[in-house]
Order: structure tokens, then sequence, then C-alpha cells
């Protein structure tokens, strides 16, 4: 294996470019084109074609470190592993199960996720178990649930984009979070369809549009609430899809007409005429999308306004139908499968539910215990932060840097710092292991087996490509070896293979069945779609590409309209802060920076954080281009130089998350929270602006 290439998938966002992989000199790899997988046919963004920087050890952990004397210090793994368990041993005996917390990550393989989930039920006992997709896709999922009765990202492959009529992207900006993706979107314009880009800022996925709205960040809701007024408004309701495969339009339409046009135009700042035109773009094709991502999901009613999005679709019979249909586009490597396989508070593998007895009995005799000794539902990502130190002394931590990238950080920094035990495992010393009391270098994409869960519900297989260097463990080994000390010797391999096998078991009849879906089957295809049960036969189901085309995934098929209403964003801009901050991403870093930043070319392009602002508040506030800029909320302040450009509402200035320090925006946002997702409000708060004198 070792001298040719390996085609295997990249190592960051919920695309999963594929991509091959040859070992070279010096233990990395080279990456090269892999035209043959149909979501980037060769593509990629310089994040993926830059990925195997971080498997140099001149940047990676290769040891294993423990706290002594306030510092950390290199250890063996036996006494980092012993010190692990003893720290966790100690604090469920002085206070109990839930003592000991767990946070995941949505770039964990399913094998890995999974395994996180048993080893909080099974080895810890603990209820206390969340992961940062919490803080990603989780309002999508609340209401894809709620509408579908079943949450996938897109309930169609990418390629049916190019032949649908127009499509609604809302609070995407995938020409920097997926640039391969954006082919698709040129594809359909070719073909004559239109695209429409609903976001704040004019981007550069915003350039791509035939039209672009730009509402006042926090205010989608009332936006889909207009264009379905106006829908009913001028006739285009679908009035037999809805009465053949939908309930709840009455109460949903009742909603909608309490939303006039001329009132969303004051909520939202897009005009009556912009909001017609979309709605005469959406409607007068055959087939048509909408698509959100974390624009209007990552809100404090970001389940009702996806929701409201999903009842436009419902309404103009645009789901569950060829080339039409909502979908999220989720995030992280494994986004996807991160959500179903049981490292989420109230959740078991296959995407079932803990609270449901008959799941708990299912689970529990794949995992040998009995159901009784499974704990119930914990809290969510946010709250589990802000709850240690309190009654959550011990964390374990794998695959997520909260100090950079949770709400509120200079808080969740501090509860950090009041925890009795942290340990972290990392592939670096990121921000957050920074604070460790162990830390536990692990392997990484290239050098580990695993299956990965993409946007489209796609199963593919991430292969092994060279061997890790000496001195780390795969995480897999890290749970082996913990539950092995903490006195659970079976249960827990280290050979994923073995794992996805157990995952079979623990997923089928659920609704994320995976039972069909095997590691040769995957060597083979470009992915299976889930849901895959295992056929009689053996495991020859297709798997699905395509969901709802016959019904819903509810008890009677239809899907469920919600009635939702337009409601304020937890922080208005008032005197003191008379600015709204919104957050997100650019193109050559990702998430909390602790992998990209690591990376030369990357840090070339993206050097630090920015602020950016309108002409008019820059004037105002007397700041010129690249002067330092001061953003105040009442979670704290930042600093970071200003950009300058007319791409922004005057109203609202930008930030993107990828840094610690002076210029972490996440100082600033505010953690409330959605009621049902329990998502935090990284997208919208109330800020003022100060010079910085240099
Ligand atoms: N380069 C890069 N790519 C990534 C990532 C990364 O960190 N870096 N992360 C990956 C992950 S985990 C995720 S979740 C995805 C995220 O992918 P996206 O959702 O595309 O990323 P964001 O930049 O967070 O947000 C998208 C847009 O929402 C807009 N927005 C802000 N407030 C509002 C609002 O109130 N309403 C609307 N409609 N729009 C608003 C912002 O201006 C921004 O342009 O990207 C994935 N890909
Ligand atoms: N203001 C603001 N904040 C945001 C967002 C926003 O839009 N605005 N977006 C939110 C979203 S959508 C997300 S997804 C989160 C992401 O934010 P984080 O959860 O912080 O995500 P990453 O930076 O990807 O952190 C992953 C960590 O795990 C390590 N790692 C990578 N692979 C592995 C592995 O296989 N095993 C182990 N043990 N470790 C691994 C990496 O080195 C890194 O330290 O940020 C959220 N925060
Ligand atoms: S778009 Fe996403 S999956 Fe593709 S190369 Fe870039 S980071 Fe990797
Ligand atoms: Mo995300």
């Amino acid at each position: 294996m070792q001298n040719t290439a390996t085609p295997t998938h990249c190592p960051y966002c919920a695309l999963q470019c594929g991509m091959n992989l040859t070992p070279v000199p010096g233990g990395t790899v080279e990456v090269s084109e892999r035209a043959d997988f149909p979501v980037n046919r060769g593509a990629l963004c310089g994040k993926g074609r830059t990925a195997p920087a971080v498997l140099s050890s001149r940047v990676r952990l290769t040891s294993p470190l423990v706290r002594s004397e306030g510092t950390l210090v290199p250890a063996t793994w036996d006494e980092a592993l012993d010190r692990v368990a003893e720290g966790l041993r100690r604090t469920r005996a002085e206070h109990g199960p839930d003592a000991v917390g767990v946070f995941g990550g949505g770039g964990l393989t399913n094998e890995k996720a999974y395994t996180l989930g048993k080893f909080a039920r099974v080895v810890l006992g603990t209820s206390q178990i969340d992961y940062n997709g919490r803080f990603c896709m989780s309002s999508a999922a609340a209401a894809g649930t709620k509408a579908f009765g079943l949450d996938r990202g897109l309930p169609f492959p990418l390629e049916d984009i190019p032949r649908t009529g127009c499509v609604i992207l809302v609070g995407s900006n995938l020409a920097e979070t997926m640039p391969p993706s954006l082919r698709f979107f040129n594809e359909l314009k070719e073909n004559g369809g239109t695209l429409i880009v609903v976001d704040p800022r004019r981007t550069k996925t915003a350039e791509q549009a035939d039209l672009h709205l730009a509402p006042r960040p926090g205010t989608d809701l009332a936006l889909a609430l207009g264009l379905l007024h106006l829908v009913v408004a001028e006739g285009r309701v679908d009035e037999e899809y809805v009465a053949g495969r939908t309930v709840g339009w009455e109460d949903a339409r009742a909603a909608a007409m309490a939303h006039w046009p001329e009132y969303v135009e004051r909520i939202t700042g897009v005009s009556v005429p912009q909001l017609r035109e979309a709605v005469r773009l959406f409607c007068e094709p055959e087939n048509a999308m909408v698509l959100t991502a974390r624009g209007p999901e990552q809100q404090s009613k970001g389940t009702d306004t996806v929701g409201a999005w999903i009842n436009l679709c419902l309404a103009t019979g645009r789901a569950g139908r060829p080339l039409s249909g909502y979908g999220c586009l989720t995030g992280q490597g494994n986004g996807q499968g991160g959500r179903e396989h049981g490292q989420k508070a109230d959740q078991l593998p296959g995407y079932r539910k803990l609270d449901d007895p008959a799941a708990r009995r299912h689970v529990a005799e794949v995992w040998g215990v009995d159901p009784d000794s499974l704990p119930g539902p914990g809290r969510s990502a946010y709250e589990l932060l802000d709850a240690l130190g309190g009654d959550v002394r011990a964390l374990l931590l794998m695959g997520s840097n909260p100090v950079v990238s949770a709400p509120g950080a200079g808080h969740v920094e501090e509860r950090f710092k009041a925890l009795d035990f942290l340990v972290v495992c990392d592939i670096v010393l990121s921000e957050t292991a920074g604070h460790a009391d162990v830390v536990l270098p692990v392997t990484q994409w290239a050098e580990e087996s695993g299956t990965t869960t993409n946007l489209e519900g796609r199963v593919l297989l991430r292969r092994r490509a060279i061997t890790p260097p000496d001195g780390v463990r795969s995480d897999l080994e890290v749970m082996h070896e913990l539950a092995d000390r903490l006195g659970v010797e079976k249960g827990f391999p280290t050979d994923p293979e073995e794992v996805f096998e157990e995952l079979r078991r623990a997923s089928a009849g659920g609704i994320a069945d995976y039972s069909g879906i095997t590691y040769r089957r995957l060597a083979e295809e470009d992915g299976v779609f889930w849901p895959c049960p295992q056929d009689a036969a053996g495991d020859g189901h297709p798997g699905t590409p395509r969901l709802f085309l016959d019904r819903f995934a509810t008890p009677d098929g239809r899907a469920r309209f919600v009635p939702v209403s337009h409601r304020a964003i937890a922080e208005e801009p008032d005197a003191e802060y008379p600015v709204l901050l919104t957050t997100g991403r650019v193109v050559a870093q990702y998430q909390s920076g602790a992998q990209t930043r690591r990376v030369d070319e990357l840090n070339a392009a993206a050097p630090g954080p920015f602020v950016e602002l309108h002409p008019r508040l820059a004037a105002r506030l007397g700041a010129a281009e690249g002067d330092p800029v001061a953003v105040v909320s009442r979670r704290g302040r930042a600093v970071a130089p200003a950009r300058i450009t007319t791409a922004i509402r005057p109203d609202t200035v930008f930030m993107p998350f990828h840094w610690p320090g002076e210029g972490r925006a996440n100082t600033l946002t505010n953690p409330a929270l959605d009621p049902t997702s329990r998502m935090p409000e990284f997208k919208a708060c109330a800020v003022r602006l100060e010079a910085v004198k240099s």
C-alpha cells in the first residue's frame, strides 16, 4: 500500500472531497486529484490541498502531556492514561457519575462518535455528553425532524442542483466554505435556472446570484413568512399537493398572513419589489429548492426560521418531489454522521432517542448491558460548558476547541479553568488543550481508517494512507485503554471496521440505518446513502440517494407544516450597543483554526481576524482601512483591523471566528439559546465600536 496512491477524502468540511494520497519522505503525503469522485471531480480548496502540512511533527503533538507544577510536560502513554483513569474515577467517586462530562465533535468519524457515546453511557455512566454539532446544524435538524420525520442534510445528491429551476441559498457562503460545490450552481445557471442568495453581506456567493436579498441579521424568519404571504396572496399555493401530502396548512397559512410584505420590509430591510421578485423566480419553474446554512440556523429562533423556509417549500409543492426540496448544508467533515450515532445528549445510535424504551432495549442488547443502566438525556453543548466547574467537575474532550469556538468564549474559558480535571485528545496543542491536565496526542485522517457521512447523507470510507508517527495513538485506542483501566474490558475495539460492524447492528431498524453498509462496499462504490437497511438476502440494498419521493418519514407519510411567527433576536441594538455583529468564516481558515493556523500557505492568505464594516460606519468612527477597531458587547471586547467595504449593510459588522486572543469574535457573541435545538445565537448580537488609539 505504501508507495501507491490511496483514494480517500479530505479531513475538513462536509463536502468530503475525494483525493488521492501518496506517501512522501518525512512522514507526510502528497495530495493529487481524484477525478472519479462525483462530489468534487478532482477539485479541492486550499485547505484540502494543504492538509498534509498538519501531519508534520513540526506542528503536531507526538507525546502525551501531563500537568506538573502548573505546566504541561511530556509523559509516557502509561503515565498519562493512568492519570486520566484516576482523575475520572476520583471525580465519579466524590461527586457521582454525572460530574464527569464528555464533549465530542462533528469532525470525528462515525466509529469514533459511536464509541464516544458508548464510552460515556457504558464506562462512565454519565448523562453529560454533547458535542459541537449543537453549534452547527442542530436547528435545521430539529426543524427537519418536525416537518419530515427525519433529518438528513440534503435529501438529494448535489448533482440534482443543476437540473432544478431555482435555488434559494439562505445564509450560506459556499463560495468560501465549500468552494468546489459552486460548480453545481454555475451549472444550474448555465441550464437556465436561477440562484437567489439571502445574506446580509454581498459575499463571493452572493456575487453569483441572480437576486441577492440582504436582510438585517436575525430576520430570516420574517423574510420567509413574507414570501409565504405573497405566495398565498398571488395564488401560487399548490393546493393539490398541500391536500395530498401535508397536514397543518391552515394554521401555518394564518400565521403567514399576519406578515404583510410592508411589515416584513420594515423588519428585514428587504424591499417589497425584491420580495415579489424572489417569489416569482421561486414559483415560476416546475422545480425549486431551498438550501439553508448557518446564517438562518445559528439564531435563538433557528428552528422556527428553518421551519418557515420549509413551510414555503411545502406550500408550493417543492419537497419530496424529484429535483425539488429543502436541504441543509451541513458543515463539518462528519457533521451528518456525527449527529446520528450517539454523541448527542439525547441520542442513541441510528438516530434513536435516548428516552425511547424500545431504542434503549435495542442498543443495550447490542452493548450487552441492562437497558436500565443507560443514563437519560443530558445537557446541550453550551449548557454543559456553562456547568463546568459547577456540577460537572471533570471533562473528556475529543474533537473540538471551545475556548475559541463557543459563544461567550471568555466565560467558557473561565469555566474550563474552574474544572477539577480536564483531558483533551487532539492532534495539536489547541487553545483548549492548553488548559488540560492531560493531553493525549492522536492520529489523524491519513493515518487511520474510518467512515464519514457527507452533507448528502453519503457514507464514505476514509482510508489509512501512511503509518502514524511514534508517540501517537488513535482515539479508538485511547477509549479502549481507558475503558480497560476503568473496569470495562470488552466492547471497545481499536479496529475501525470492527467498530463499524457493531454500529451497523446498533443502527439497524433506526432512522439512520447503516446495517446494509460494509467497508467492502464503501471501498468499491462512491459511498452509500443512508438509510441502507440490510436486505434479507444480504447487503444488497442500494441505499437511498433521494428521500421522501413517495412519502415523508412521519407516521402517516405526510409532511407537517409548523405554524411560526416572527420574533426579535435575543439582544436587539440599543443606544449603548447600537450596531449588529454577525460572524462566520473565510475561505483559508477552518473553524477554531487549530489545524489551519498551523499551515503557512493558509496563514499567508488569511493571517488574522478583521472587522468588516461599511464606509459610513467607518467614517463615523474615524477609522481608515487597517486601523484597529474595538468591538464591545455585553460579554467583552475584541480588537481587530478594520476592513472597509460596501458589501455589508451599514447597520452590521462581520467578524470571522477563527482566531484566539484579542481578535476572538466569540468573546463578543451571545449564548442565547434556541428553545428547541439549544443552538446559540452566533449570527446576531448588539455591539458598539470604538476607535483604538495606536
Ligand atoms: N473555509 C471554511 N470552510 C468551512 C468551515 C470553515 O471554518 N472555514 N467550516 C465548515 C463548517 S463546520 C460549517 S458549519 C460550514 C458553514 O458554512 P456557511 O454557513 O456558508 O458559513 P458562515 O460563514 O458561518 O455563514 C454563512 C453566511 O451567513 C451570513 N449571515 C450572517 N448572519 C446572517 C443572517 O442573519 N441571515 C442570513 N441569511 N445570513 C446570515 C454570513 O454573512 C455568511 O456569509 O462551513 C464549513 N466549511
Ligand atoms: N462566532 C462563531 N462561532 C462559531 C461558529 C460561527 O459561525 N460563528 N460556528 C460554529 C460551528 S458551525 C462549529 S462546527 C464550531 C466548530 O468549532 P470547534 O468545535 O472548535 O471545531 P474545530 O476547530 O474543528 O475543532 C476541532 C478540534 O479537534 C481536533 N481534531 C481534529 N480531528 C480530530 C480527531 O479525529 N480526533 C481528535 N481527538 N481531535 C481532532 C482539531 O485539531 C481541533 O483542535 O464552531 C462554532 N462556533
Ligand atoms: S471544500 Fe471542504 S472537503 Fe473539499 S477540499 Fe475544501 S475543505 Fe476539503
Ligand atoms: Mo459547523
